[in-house]
């Protein structure tokens, strides 16, 4: 049996004025740049899980117009897609399905929508594919491909993990790679797409396991630039310092995705800072503390640490860490002043990098749910302006086009050479001064640039 991987791996923004615009704004375009080839963990995942007599090829499909029939030939492909780019997913299932091809489909908008995604596949998984994907692989083995494998009562043990298969990958092509180290997160934002919605509870990875990954990575590329996959790292901050101490051994730079909790634990601080930390992505939100009001569905964590927000980034970035704040506009508790707040706040926190993305109902989410009984979905089902940068709701204190407006001006005060400089050049002069003031000291930063 030949099983087909294929991760449609794009990145996407459909607001024209706003993709030109990025092409002009070198802090804009940086990230993306970074991320765009990123493989698809979740499938090399399964792959790691399935039998070796079972011949496997992994494929990308960034953009399906780029491809004229079919990517290789399979008797059977698992496809896997975020939102943005599930339309395209479909489309090339139904290509396959035509062709006398096995599809099976899974991944986040699957466990959301199942009942769309079953319309375009021969099986599909909801929630996370560790815990059917053994009984899945037997089921096609002996002829008995079952439509629904439902993995949500069987929530899956991260010790069990198993080996993702980088080894099926072109190494070339990626200038970082992805590990997971926990999934979850405790914390419920409303408008939150990520792998919590796959299954409720946050667990972590045990380190062995972690360390395990990495070192396969090492077999393909000795000096790697990892990114870990996680929803929200140092939850649990037990696990995280005996990662850190078990990470620093191995002599790696790594980003992940945090919360500001971390600024309270200098110790975990000093070891993520010697276990090759160069950056940490932290959920600000919003840049007032009204504006955080109802972030939440089941706390008000964010708007209570609110007052804490310049104080944890200085803290952070003390450390050698740099922050890359993250924004979201056009939230119910935020104005049109919100725009001009968030320039402030970056200028008044000194913060590294920022991230600005529009508020963005995705399936599967409390706002989505939201925000279709209000009425306040504009296309329904317009998947392919899930990217968050795409404006599909009715924002409920502007139009829609002052939100894509003011959005694309934010884009210019904040990702503008000269502003963008600034904040990395006051960055970097703490750094030589921290490094002069511990002269004789073990003291280790971080090199700062990625890819
Ligand atoms: C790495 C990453 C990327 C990589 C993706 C590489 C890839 N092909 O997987 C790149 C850079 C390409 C990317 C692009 C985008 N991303 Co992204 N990305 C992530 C990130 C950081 C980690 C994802 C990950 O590796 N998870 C770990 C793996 C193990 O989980 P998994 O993929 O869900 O797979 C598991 C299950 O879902 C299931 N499964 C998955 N696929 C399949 C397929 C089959 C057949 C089966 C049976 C099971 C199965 O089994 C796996 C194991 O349990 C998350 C944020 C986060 N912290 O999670 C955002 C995230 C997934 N991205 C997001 C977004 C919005 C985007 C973009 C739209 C951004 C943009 N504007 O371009 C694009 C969309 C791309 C698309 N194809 O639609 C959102 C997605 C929300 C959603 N529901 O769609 C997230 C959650 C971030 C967020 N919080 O908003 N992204
Ligand atoms: S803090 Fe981040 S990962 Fe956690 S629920 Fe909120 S958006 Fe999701």
């Amino acid at each position: 049996m030949k099983l087909g991987l294929i991760a449609m791996s794009a990145t996407r923004a459909h607001n024209r004025e706003l993709t030109e615009l990025g092409f002009t704004l070198p802090g804009f375009v940086d990230r993306s740049r970074v991320i765009a080839s990123l493989p698809s963990l979740g499938l090399l995942t399964l792959a790691g899980m399935t039998p070796r007599e079972i011949d496997m090829e992994y494929i990308d499909v960034p953009d399906l117009s780029d491809v004229e029939g079919l990517p290789g030939e399979f008797d059977v492909v698992a496809i896997s897609s975020f939102t943005a780019q599930m339309n395209e997913a479909y489309e090339l299932a139904d290509r396959y399905r035509e062709a006398g091809t096995k599809v099976l489909l899974g991944g986040l908008h699957v466990t959301a929508l199942p009942d769309e995604a079953a319309q375009h596949a021969d099986a599909i998984v909801i929630g996370e594919g560790e815990p059917s994907w053994p009984e899945l692989i037997g089921d096609l083995q002996r002829n008995r491909l079952q439509p629904v494998y439902d993995s949500r009562d069987r929530t899956f043990n991260l010790g069990k993990s198993p080996l993702p298969r980088f080894d099926l990958l072109d190494h070339d092509r990626y200038n970082r790679m992805t590990i997971q180290t926990a999934r979850g997160c405790p914390f419920r934002c409303e408008f939150c797409a990520a792998s919590m919605r796959l299954s409720p509870f946050y667990r972590v990875k045990p380190v062995r396991n972690v360390i395990t990954e990495l070192r396969h990575i090492k077999e393909f590329q000795p000096e790697p630039f990892i990114e870990f996959a996680d929803d929200n790292t140092f939850v649990n901050k037990r696990h995280g310092k005996e990662l850190m101490r078990a990470l620093a051994k191995e002599h790696v730079r790594w980003f992940t995705e945090t919360d500001i909790s971390v600024a309270t634990d200098a110790e975990l601080l000093t070891l993520m800072r010697d276990a090759g930390c160069v950056q940490v992505l932290i959920g600000f939100e919003s840049a007032t503390k009204a504006g955080l009001a109802g972030v939440e569905t089941r706390s008000n964590w964010k708007a209570q640490q609110f007052d804490d927000y310049m104080a944890a980034i200085d803290k952070i970035q003390g450390h050698g860490i740099s922050v890359n704040g993250c924004f979201v506009l056009g939230m119910d508790n935020d104005g049109p002043e919100c725009f001009q707040n968030v320039v402030d706040f970056v200028r008044d926190s000194n913060l590294y990098d920022v991230q600005i993305t529009m508020l963005t109902a995705f399936p599967g989410t409390p706002l989505y749910d939201r925000l279709l009984e209000e009425n306040r979905i504009i296309e329904k089902s317009a998947w392919h302006l899930c990217t968050l940068f795409d404006v599909n709701f009715q924002p409920k204190h502007m139009p829609p086009e002052f939100l894509e407006s003011q959005f694309r001006w934010l884009v210019e005060q904040l990702y503008g050479e000269e502003f963008t400089h600034e904040r990395h050049a006051k960055f970097h002069e703490r750094q030589a001064a921290l490094l002069a003031s511990s002269a004789g000291q073990e003291v280790k930063l971080n090199e700062h640039h990625y890819g």
